[in-house]
């Protein structure tokens, strides 16, 4: 296993009696927990009794799903386990967004959860919750404490599953009884998990394999996802794909994976991937997957995807192979020690009609959009921050096409740096995302551009940005629908916008409110100096973009299509 700070002993473990809530908070720091996002309540005040004076950074937000999304997120921008406490009941249940979001995106978070106590479990006593039944399928793993005995090897236990293998939430639901509950720790606590089991070096004959397939491959295709950054795999993912000279294309979550400037690099594929993307995995001859999990939003129509091609699947998780396409040579294992190993077997070659073909395709249909308009164009705010961030802050989104249009628009260049709910599409996410990135990157620059609806769901948390002085940006593509859903109305419901229109309230306004610097941006020419203006704010800063209001993501693969059916694409030329 790799995790090395959980699987020893600590010194939390050998000092004299302590109270449950005590070994808590020993136990986190032990674990290097610096950061904590929570919120308090009946059943976790012994726990917070102890976190008063508790070295710790405590960041509390305004409802529990957004502290949720802000542990994701710290842990997506840090690398590191995200944490956050809830009490029991409501604030459990309030969770299970943000829960849901973290595994189907496998970001390794920690929940701490307190529950009634042990005698009255099962009563329907005040703030009761099967806390560990409503969130068993939205975790990797999940216990209660039920003697204070064990209480330091399930916190333990719990970091191990959450940060090794294939990542994900982990949540321990701890009665108020075992937190108040005193123990002598006996010294060395070991985890006791004999059947979980990681592989990481991944098989060497397999490894061979594919190495031999792709050598001989005359069109290959990366096809990158997430779990390359989970693994801190870039950099080996960047030398296999130069010495052996492969184009790359990467889900959402992988896009900050690989260098986008670079000549190798196709973006995103999928539903509003890019036509070269899509063409090039329609027509590869080997489909080489690395931490990606063939979804339906990547494939389009499962029997039409990559059909002529061999499949090389190199995953963490063995779960995930052929799960959804029938994979030739599965790899399971690290991608970091993976992608190294399987590099040195690799040869370099020109594949000069494949790479012309490549850039045929790129040649006419580039992510484009019509500029020549007098409203604000969505693509062109984000182009504007690209050009003024140089391509380097951190961004998350909202769901919806404000998220699309990010991928599509802003360019990434290195890993970490694009923080977006992929998985679950949850609306709502990118504020408080944004709060928990800029924890974990107090230097950076961190950037929301979101969706007037997205943002609708949890702006209360823009509070939270205020009141721990942490300098966020919020671009909000306020196109006055949810954008997404109308688009899908527009193409595929005869334009009955039905439901998908809600006032909203004046951004500035609100951002103000909140203690916040508001701006309002209605005209084309005002974008760029509202840009830089927000870029320099020391305190959070809201800019509301009125941007053009029936403006749509191009191309896109309607559901049940398969790739290479992408609308959009005569749009995309006309545009020439
Ligand atoms: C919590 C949640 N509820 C509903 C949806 C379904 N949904 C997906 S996109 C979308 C509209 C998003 O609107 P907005 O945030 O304004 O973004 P836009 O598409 O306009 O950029 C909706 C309702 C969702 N993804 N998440
Ligand atoms: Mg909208």
């Amino acid at each position: 296993m790799r995790s090395k700070s959980v699987s020893s002993a600590g010194k939390a473990s050998q000092s004299s009696e302590k109270a449950g809530a005590q070994i808590i908070v020993d136990t986190l720091i032990d674990l290097g927990v610096d950061t904590i996002f929570g919120y308090p309540g009946g059943v976790v005040l012994p726990l917070f009794d102890r976190l008063y004076d508790a070295p710790l950074r405590f960041v509390i937000p305004r409802h529990e799903q957004g502290g949720c999304h802000m542990a994701d997120a710290y842990a997506r921008a840090s690398g590191k386990v995200g944490v956050v406490i809830a009490t029991s009941g409501p604030g459990a249940c309030n969770l299970t967004t943000g829960l849901a979001t973290a595994m189907m995106d496998s970001i390794p978070v920690v929940a701490l959860t307190g529950q009634v106590r042990t005698e009255l479990i099962g009563n329907d006593a005040f703030q009761e919750a099967d806390t560990t039944g409503i969130t068993r399928p939205v975790t990797k793993y999940n216990c209660i404490v039920k003697d204070v005995e064990d209480l330091e090897r399930l916190i333990r236990e719990a970091f191990l599953i959450a940060s090794t293998g294939r990542p994900g939430p982990v949540l321990v639901d701890i009665p108020v009884d075992v937190q108040v509950a005193r123990h002598r720790s006996g010294g060395e606590v070991k985890i006791q998990l004999p059947g979980y089991r990681i592989r990481s070096k991944g098989h060497a004959r397999q490894i061979s394999a594919a190495a031999a397939v792709i050598n001989r491959s005359e069109r290959p295709v990366l096809y990158v996802g997430g779990g390359v950054i989970s693994a801190n795999a870039c950099a080996e993912l960047k030398a296999l794909a130069e010495k052996a000279h492969l184009p790359v294309t990467m889900t959402l979550l992988g896009l900050n994976s690989y260098d986008q400037s670079r000549p190798e690099s196709l973006d995103m594929l999928g539903m509003h991937g890019s036509a070269y993307a899509n063409y090039a995995v329609q027509e590869c001859d080997l489909l080489i997957a690395v931490g990606a999990r063939f979804d339906d939003r990547v494939t389009g129509k499962l029997k039409a995807f990559a059909s002529n091609a061999k499949i090389i699947h190199i995953d963490i998780d063995p779960a995930s192979i052929s799960k959804n396409v029938k994979v030739d040579i599965p790899v399971v294992g690290d991608a970091k020690v993976i992608l190294a190993a399987l590099a040195e077997e690799l040869e370099y070659r020109e594949r000069n009609r494949w790479f012309s073909k490549i850039s045929e395709w790129k040649k006419k249909y580039p992510f484009r959009y019509d500029n020549n308009t007098s409203s604000i164009k969505p693509q062109y705010v984000i182009e504007e921050l690209w050009r003024q961030t140089k391509g380097d802050a951190i961004i998350t989104t909202g769901v919806g096409q404000n998220q699309m249009w990010v991928a599509q628009f802003y360019k990434f260049n290195r890993p970490r740096q694009l923080i977006s709910s992929g998985g679950l599409g949850t609306m709502g996410f990118g504020l408080p995302a944004a709060v928990g990135a800029q924890v974990a990157r107090l230097a950076e620059t961190v950037v929301d551009i979101d969706g007037d609806h997205s943002f609708n769901m949890t702006m209360t948390e823009l509070r939270t940005a205020v009141e721990n002085e942490l300098p966020i940006k919020v671009c909000i593509l306020n196109n006055g629908y949810m954008g997404m859903v109308r688009q899908w109305q527009e193409l595929f419901y005869g334009r009955r916008y039905s439901k998908s229109y809600l006032s909203n309230p004046d951004y500035a306004d609100v951002a103000r409110a909140l203690g916040a610097v508001g701006i309002t941006v209605e005209k084309k020419a005002e974008v760029a100096r509202a840009v830089e203006q927000m870029l320099k704010e020391k305190v959070p800063c809201v800019v509301d973009f009125r941007v053009e209001r029936e403006e749509n993501v191009w191309p896109m693969v309607a559901a049940g299509k398969s790739l290479n059916e992408m609308d959009g694409l005569d749009i995309l030329e006309s545009m020439a």
